[in-house]
């Protein structure tokens, strides 16, 4: 009796489960068409941003470079820069229009490329902002905008994009404001590139959070107030470089615990005190430079153990007392 109950609601079942599975193949083969469309639709939008911004007649370069990014040429993954990944379907995974001489700027419709992982815009004349919208590429890996004419501040948005490994906006003399601390949350970041732009403000204490951190540059802004301690938790950095800015107070001995580090290089600032000697335990460093800061007291002995140091320069400061000998059987200064 009960199994002739049960039978026929066996069968409902699955039929209800069969009209599930095909009316959710056919609304995901539409995502999936439409998402190809919507795609160029996105691309061509960037593309109209792309303009330069003195409408001379003379200067079309961009209409001619992108002339394949076009509604006339739907396989979008042959365009000028774009790469996709083919399975399943045709995705834009990665956008590279570096060294492009572009003009113009960068669109927020870039935001609507979910799947793009990789996005170089670097090397061009790019002038205005850097998107809000941006923060919405939540699989992005690499974000290259280097070298370009970007004005205004960093978004902190940015500090959303979990996924990110690499980040490299420097030189964009125009570019403004603060290091946002959101970028704390960065946690697979690996490069932090900012040098050369007009960032003001301190470096953030939450960069000690990025736990995988390996470059950190920040030479040639003016970045103000203290080298944070908590740096010394970014504990696979190799190269920390924030020379040229107008950082003060003392060097934090906690910094020695930085024992991967290659470089430190911290020139051109007003920082003060004795030379922590804390520093000799960066067993790796073979670029030191605190050159032209206002470090006084003697140079610590255990500089000299030192050994893989190829690069020392502490002049123009206000040390006193003796060089210690040892430098002199350090055979790679020579
Ligand atoms: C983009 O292309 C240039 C050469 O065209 C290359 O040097 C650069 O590494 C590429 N960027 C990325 C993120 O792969
Ligand atoms: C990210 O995308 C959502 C949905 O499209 C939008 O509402 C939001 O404004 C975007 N974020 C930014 C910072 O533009
Ligand atoms: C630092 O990282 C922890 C998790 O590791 C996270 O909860 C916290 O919000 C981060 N803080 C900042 C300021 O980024
Ligand atoms: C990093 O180091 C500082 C002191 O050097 C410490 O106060 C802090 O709790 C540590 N953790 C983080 C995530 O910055
Ligand atoms: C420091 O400043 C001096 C003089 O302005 C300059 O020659 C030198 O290149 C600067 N060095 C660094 C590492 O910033
Ligand atoms: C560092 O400079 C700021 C102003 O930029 C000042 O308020 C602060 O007292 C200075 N700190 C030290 C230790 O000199
Ligand atoms: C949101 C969107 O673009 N929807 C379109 C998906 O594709 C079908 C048919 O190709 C169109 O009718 C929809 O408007």
């Amino acid at each position: 009796m009960s199994s002739s109950y049960s039978s026929p609601l066996l069968v409902n079942l699955l039929i209800l489960l069969l009209l599930l599975v095909l009316l959710t193949c056919v609304s995901c083969h539409q995502q999936l068409h439409n998402s190809t469309t919507t795609q160029i639709q996105i691309l061509l939008e960037v593309k109209k941003s792309f303009h330069p911004h003195n409408n001379n007649n003379n200067n079309n370069n961009n209409n001619l470079l992108l002339r394949d990014w076009s509604q006339d040429n739907p396989n979008l993954c042959t365009w000028t820069g774009v790469s996709c990944t083919t399975t399943p379907t045709a995705q834009l995974v990665g956008l590279n229009l570096s060294g492009c001489s572009i003009k113009g700027s960068i669109s927020p419709a870039l935001g609507l490329l979910p799947n793009l992982l990789h996005l170089d815009l670097s090397s061009n004349h790019l002038s205005g902002p850097i998107p809000p919208a941006l923060s919405n590429l939540s699989s992005l890996e690499s974000l290259f905008l280097f070298s370009n004419q970007l004005s205004g501040p960093i978004p902190p948005q940015l500090g959303s994009l979990h996924n990110l490994q690499v980040l490299r906006i420097g030189d964009n003399p125009l570019l403004t404001g603060p290091i946002p601390s959101s970028f704390g949350n960065l946690q697979n970041l690996v490069t932090l590139g900012l040098a050369s732009c007009a960032l003001t403000g301190p470096i953030p204490t939450q960069l000690g959070n990025l736990s995988l951190l390996q470059n950190l540059v920040l030479q040639d802004n003016r970045l103000q107030g203290p080298i944070p301690p908590h740096l010394s938790n970014c504990s696979t950095l190799l190269v920390f470089t924030a020379a040229l800015n107008q950082l003060n107070g003392s060097i934090p001995s906690q910094l020695g615990a930085l024992t991967h580090l290659h470089l430190l290089n911290l020139a051109n600032n007003t920082l003060s005190e004795e030379i922590p000697p804390h520093l000799g335990h960066m067993s790796q460093l073979q670029y030191l430079n605190l050159l032209g800061n206002q470090l006084r007291g003697p140079i610590p002995k255990p500089l000299t153990y030192l050994i893989n140091l190829q690069n020392l320069d502490l002049s123009a400061n206000i040390l006193t007392g003796e060089i210690p000998g040892e430098f002199g059987s350090m055979g790679q200064l020579l």
